[in-house]
């Protein structure tokens, strides 16, 4: 296993103010990345947004200002949600600095090299919206008679010179490169997806425009401008120096993973390693594809006024929360419901009533019963191995499902591990104990602790702050925080001192009742 981790999101188009699909790309990577550091990795994860393109020009027009100007204003948009769902990047890449309009037109020159780029016209249909080009056999008449693209999106009638990249002779390469990277594309049934596309046969790929100007100049002829998607995609590999083989950052390619929605799949998994291949370089490890959310059972679209603002819902229901949330109630891949109650129900369940339930009990036993210091253990009994068994076992089963990106699957395993130790306090009943038998009592609820210790630290990546917040209250040093220092060796020392407890996840109480 390397050391070494990269991930990055797809970047946004800055065409409006992020929303809770954005902010769920990007939520997933973040933990991903921060399991990765608390594992021990040295990861480098990358953000950004996707200024270029026709998309955005019309955009910038509609509010009646100059492209720059209008991006500058959306990416900050997307650097403020950053900030308040605690994101962890250690880059934010926006496509009109010079770094990457130079790594864009160095890959362009290296496909030109490669003999991949030819100079023809194309006659076609575009949408806008997608950013992309359809085949006549793909559109269908939308409710108005006019023809749009499977994504719904409408589309034009394009006609102009067009440099071409000879995607149809990679065909043959990319198959090859699906079947000996078995896991390259996951979930697996999106993986299928792609195979039978590519099967199906490529046609070449129009690479550049001349209708319009908001892009990055092909190098070698400036009436066109490079294709938008080909610009955004190289944003991977600007942001780790390319062309420069000696940036000290080019040691992170290939990514390990860009995680996506399935809508932009065939870009990423066809395109982007037939445009590597081609210019010589390595493709990415990995090609996750998220499902998509909808809201009270309704696509979210603008037009339907049902758009999420994650700003909302931190102030509603709380940070890690909503985090948690997000992760935990939709398997990774698949698509999901937004939903009130569903939200409602997860809060309450799991955290309010489960971990937060487990360390209030917990710690204010302690705090009452043993002085406010960690007790000693005495004597394990078979449930108090078999509780330390599960919760030090953790781990390795929460690294396996996060190895695939089953983040759905990790918080699963979590939630177990809460659930047992609330039947193990209510099985030992350590308020019975205080009265029979002090020192059992003392035994179980350090069992409790290091089981609380375990669980704090397994739920920083989705739950940063909740669960720092819970480690203070077990005085475990920061320098502890990392899983490493899990298992018996970084164990809770007895006689520590502890902090008086705190509630860490409130009830979600609805406001009529609590008006009521
Ligand atoms: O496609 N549910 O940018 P974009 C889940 N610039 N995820 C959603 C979502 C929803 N309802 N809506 C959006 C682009 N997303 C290009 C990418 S990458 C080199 C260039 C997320 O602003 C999801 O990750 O349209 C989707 O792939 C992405 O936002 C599209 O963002």
């Amino acid at each position: 296993m390397s050391d070494r981790y990269y991930i990055t999101t797809p970047i946004y188009y800055v065409n409006d103010k992020p929303h809770i699909g954005h902010a769920y790309t990007t939520l997933a990577c973040d933990a991903i990345a921060r399991f990765m550091r608390l594992d021990g990795r040295e990861v480098f994860f990358l953000t950004g947004t996707d200024e270029h393109g026709q998309k955005v020009e019309k955009a910038a027009a509609d509010a009646g200002m100059k492209p720059q100007e209008f991006t500058d204003r959306v990416a900050q948009n997307f650097r403020d949600l950053a900030k308040a769902m605690n994101f962890s990047h250690d880059d934010f890449i926006r496509t009109t600095e010079q770094r990457h309009v130079a790594a864009s037109q160095a890959i362009w020159r290296a496909l030109e090299k490669s003999g991949d780029i030819y100079l023809d016209s194309y006659g076609g249909w575009y949408a806008v919206r997608d950013e992309a080009f359809y085949g006549e056999s793909e559109l269908t008449a939308g409710p108005d008679g006019k023809k749009i693209a499977p994504s719904g999106a409408p589309v034009e009638w394009v006609e102009e010179p067009s440099y071409f990249f000879k995607l149809s002779a990679w065909q043959d390469r990319l198959l090859k490169f699906y079947a000996d990277n078995p896991k390259f594309i996951l979930p697996e049934s999106r993986r299928n997806e792609v195979v039978s596309f590519v099967r199906s046969g490529l046609h070449d790929l129009s690479i550049s425009r001349t209708s319009f100007k908001w892009g990055v100049p092909v190098p070698s002829d400036e009436k066109h401008i490079m294709y938008v998607w080909l610009d955004a995609l190289t944003n991977y590999i600007t942001a780790v120096g390319y062309p420069d083989a000696k940036h000290p950052l080019w040691k992170f390619w290939p990514a390990d993973i860009h995680v996506v929605g399935k809508d932009i799949l065939r870009f990423h998994a066809v395109y982007w390693p037939a445009f590597l291949m081609s210019a010589g370089i390595a493709p990415p490890k990995r090609v996750f594809a998220h499902g998509w959310w909808t809201n009270e059972g309704q696509k979210i679209s603008k037009s339907l006024g049902n758009i999420i603002d994650p700003l909302k819902l931190i102030a509603t229901y709380g940070l890690d929360q909503t985090r948690y949330f997000l992760l935990r109630e939709v398997p990774f891949g698949n698509d999901g419901d937004f939903s009130h109650k569903a939200m409602v129900a997860r809060i309450n369940a799991e955290l309010a009533n489960g971990i937060g339930n487990l360390a209030q009990r917990t710690l204010s036993f302690i705090a009452k019963n043993c002085a406010g210091k960690l007790p000693a253990p005495g004597a394990l009994s078979d449930a108090d191995k078999a509780m330390l068994g599960a919760a030090r076992g953790l781990l390795s089963a929460m690294r396996a499902a996060m190895a695939v990106q089953e983040l759905h699957k990790a918080l699963g395993d979590w939630v177990d591990v809460v659930v047992r130790a609330n039947q193990y306090i209510d099985a030992e009943a350590p308020w019975t104990l205080r009265k029979t038998n002090p020192k059992r009592m003392e035994t179980v609820l350090w069992v409790l602790a290091e089981t609380l210790r375990h669980l704090g630290v397994l739920i920083l990546p989705v739950a940063p702050q909740a669960g720092n917040a819970l480690l203070d209250q077990l005085a475990v040093a920061q320098a502890d925080r990392v899983f490493a220092r899990l298992g018996e060796g970084g164990a809770l020392k007895d006689g520590t001192a502890l902090p008086a407890p705190q509630g860490i996840f409130p009830r979600f109480v609805e406001a009529e009742s609590k008006a009521g």
